[in-house]
């Protein structure tokens, strides 16, 4: 059986009368040959195109939504989670901190990362600014500018003032900040020869988010943007000493966008944890610090230290028994012309196709 081709085409042309606008009832064929042939044209409102669609993206439609036993779910219904909290160990011998200052913490700008340009490794595309601020870099290779004379400190094992060689070992802090809605924060970590970040929040724990080296670290200051979720996130940010010499570690969480920081160089930041802060008191976490069982995040608490886990589980849902489609594509003569859209009823082009009872793909439960 023939079709539309959306051609529209007139076979008969009728003579109107030039002074009354009227049909003087004369009328001959549409002949290519003559002079006022009248072309055909594309109307695919006269002359539909036989469309067929079909509903594409199976789903089991819902009646409502549940989590595990123990499990609860997040704010934005995304996923469950479960934590738990259990003792922290306390160091056998606490490390105590001291500032360290350097000329050789020499650079030229500071380094930040967008989100997911970096590798968890460190590796990616970074940004230099703040040149010229003393908050960020120190271009004279004073012992006074610069991030790392700014807030760097090391292990001081016999309390003389000067930092000790505790080599290899990861050591640092955890910041713990509540947040009142997802937000993406700054934060920098660097340290002699390696650094690194942790989160733990409802996303999971201990997700590493970068851990990095490089013999000339305590020249960088480095940035990275890091996605915090609402509730509690805790930070945990470390560092390492490879070497016996230009002993330090620095940390610093900013509230800032990127953009802030970036485009604006002679800004000082709004910073919402730092080392600089830390300076004389004792290291939390790694070598020196408390420590917690595997899977689990030290939470420091001011003081009063636990271990945190976050268990992640999808959100389940008990079926209705029907099968649903979340969009439809549209079809020309069997062959999908790469046309879909969202299958809502009253909405788009296509027909609406409701949810079907398949009990077989989506059991009652
Ligand atoms: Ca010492």
């Amino acid at each position: 059986m023939l079709d539309n081709t959306g051609k529209l085409v007139y076979q008969w042309l009728v003579q109107i009368d030039a002074n009354t606008g009227q049909p003087t009832g004369v009328r001959k064929p549409n002949d290519p040959a003559d002079p006022d042939y009248v072309q055909p044209m594309m109307d695919f409102d006269i002359c539909p195109l036989p469309y067929v669609w079909e509903p594409i993206d199976p789903y089991c439609e819902a009646t409502s939504f549940y989590c595990a036993p123990g499990y609860v779910m997040n704010a934005d219904s995304t996923s469950c989670i479960k934590a738990t909290d259990t003792m922290a160990t306390p160091p056998a011998t606490p490390y105590k901190s001291v500032a360290v200052s350097n000329t050789a913490f020499q650079n030229n700008y500071a380094l930040i990362y967008r989100i997911n340009s970096y590798t968890p490794t460190g590796g990616g595309s970074p940004y230099y600014f703040g040149y010229n601020n003393p908050f960020w870099a120190n271009p004279t290779a004073v012992s006074t500018e610069g991030a790392m004379n700014r807030c760097g400190l090391w292990v001081d094992l016999n309390n003389d003032g000067a930092a000790d060689a505790i080599l290899n070992k990861w050591l640092g802090f955890t910041a713990t900040l509540e947040m009142p809605a997802d937000k993406i924060v700054l934060v920098a970590v660097s340290a002699t020869t390696s650094g690194r970040i942790i989160l733990t929040n409802q996303a999971g724990s201990n997700r590493t988010i970068v851990s990095f080296s490089n013999t000339t670290l305590y020249r960088e200051w480095r940035l990275f943007e890091v996605p915090l979720k609402a509730g509690r996130n805790i930070i945990q940010m470390e560092g390492q000493a490879g070497v016996n010499n230009l002993l330090c570690f620095g940390a610093e969480i900013y509230s800032n966008t990127w953009d802030e920081l970036y485009w604006e160089d002679s800004r000082i930041p709004t910073v919402l944890w730092s080392t600089a802060d830390m300076r004389g008191q004792y290291f939390h976490t790694g070598e020196g610090g408390y420590s917690c069982p595997a899977g689990y995040a030290l939470d420091y608490n001011n003081g009063s230290s636990v271990c945190r886990q976050v268990l992640v589980d999808t959100v389940k849902q008990h079926n209705s028994g029907k099968l649903a489609y979340r969009r439809r594509k549209r079809l020309l003569r069997g062959v999908a012309d790469g046309y879909i859209e969202q299958n809502i009823e009253g909405t788009g082009t296509g027909p609406y196709f409701p949810p079907v009872p398949d009990t077989t793909t989506c059991p009652i439960n």
